[in-house]
């Protein structure tokens, strides 16, 4: 017997020296000191050994039982702390390698360009006025010199919402709100920078909405002059003081005489070339004397008071500026596009 108990032994701690994995190691626990095992059966047969053998044999069989158990449970342990050694290793973190910088956000080109020709005014004492992109058909339209009917309204094709509600299609309500508000008295000085909508079919030089400022300065002795004077001095600061700037004769439902604002090419210095399209002048904005109707509907007298507006695009002037040959770039706010605008 004590050779059998010999062998048992043997043959367990080699089977467990074998053992690879957490599974293979449970087996030889189950096969060896389970209730089935052969070390118990050992222990049942004792009964037919002589008495004074029994307590070594029993004790020798403990002995063995204890023997593979520890040897069971230490390599339990070396195979848990060989795993954790192995997750470790495998997810080792450095720590000296570079952190990936965050995203940071900034203004979008149009808000910081806005911002900045709104400065521009506000540095010749404009204050800014802002007003519903929803706007009364009244506002748009009819306090404007555009009444119902008016041909000049076809060239503003309009989202309505109902016959007399629609999306604005200038900033221009927002100036006859403000005349209103001042009942009559002068003077009236202000920017309104905004977005206006259009039915327009999407390219690359149409959007259905896009932003203006538009600017309005009315008082007693107000003159053409003055109104040149005001944009000569916002060009110069807006594109560089060698701009000259010429105005041309135009029209505009509200503003009468109107004009358009060129300036001097920065390209070629007014010889002529591609982007200027060989005339040396870049149209910027329109203009024009407020007209008698529009002051009388919004309560001034045209005989005491006069007044000058004029309105731009944004979008054309980054366009301008940055050399950017689609409108459709300000919109889809791709950050490739939109990073090359963020200053540091
Ligand atoms: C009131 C009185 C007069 C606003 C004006 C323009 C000329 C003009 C457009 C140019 C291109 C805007 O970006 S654009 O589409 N605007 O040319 N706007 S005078 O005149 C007004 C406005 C309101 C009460």
């Amino acid at each position: 017997m004590k050779e059998r108990l010999v062998e048992l032994k043997t043959e367990a701690l080699e089977k467990v020296a074998q053992a690879e994995d957490a599974k293979a190691l449970q087996d030889v626990k189950v096969q060896y000191l389970g209730k089935k095992g052969p070390i118990t059966e050992v222990l049942r047969g004792m009964g037919k050994l002589p008495k004074e053998e029994r307590p070594v044999i029993g004790q020798m069989a403990n002995d063995v039982r204890e023997e593979i158990s520890t040897a069971i449970d230490e390599k339990q342990t070396k195979m848990e702390e060989a795993a954790l050694e192995k997750q470790l290793q495998e997810e080792t973190i450095d720590v000296t390698l570079p952190g990936r910088p965050a995203q940071t956000g900034g203004p979008h080109l149009l808000t910081s360009l806005i911002e900045e020709i709104e400065d521009l005014f506000i540095g010749m004492g404009f204050e800014i006025a802002e007003g519903p992109e929803v706007e009364a058909d009244y506002y748009n339209f009819e306090a404007l010199n555009l009444p119902k009917g008016h041909p000049a309204r076809d060239m503003q094709d309009s989202f309505y919402i109902t016959e007399e509600i629609l999306m604005r299609t200038h900033t221009s309500p927002v100036q006859a709100r403000t005349m209103e508000q001042h009942k009559g008295k002068g003077p009236v000085k202000v920017i309104c920078p905004g977005k206006v909508y259009r039915r327009d079919t999407d390219d690359a030089t149409h959007s259905h909405q896009f932003t203006q400022i538009e600017g309005l300065l009315v008082d007693k002795h107000v003159r053409m002059s003055d109104l040149k004077g005001v944009l000569n001095a916002f060009a110069k600061q807006m594109f560089g003081e060698e701009r000259e700037i010429r105005l041309r004769p135009s029209f505009f439902p509200f503003t009468e005489p109107s004009v358009e604002m060129d300036i001097s090419c920065k390209m070629c210095g007014g010889e002529g070339c591609s982007v200027c399209k060989g005339t040396g002048w870049i149209e910027i904005l329109g203009a024009g004397m407020v007209h008698p109707n529009v002051l009388e509907m919004a309560g001034y007298d045209p005989n005491e008071y006069t007044g000058f507006a004029f309105g731009m695009g944004p979008e054309r002037i980054a366009m301008l500026k940055y050399g950017i040959d689609d409108i459709r770039h300000f919109y889809t706010n791709d950050v490739r596009f939109l990073n090359q605008f963020h200053k540091a």
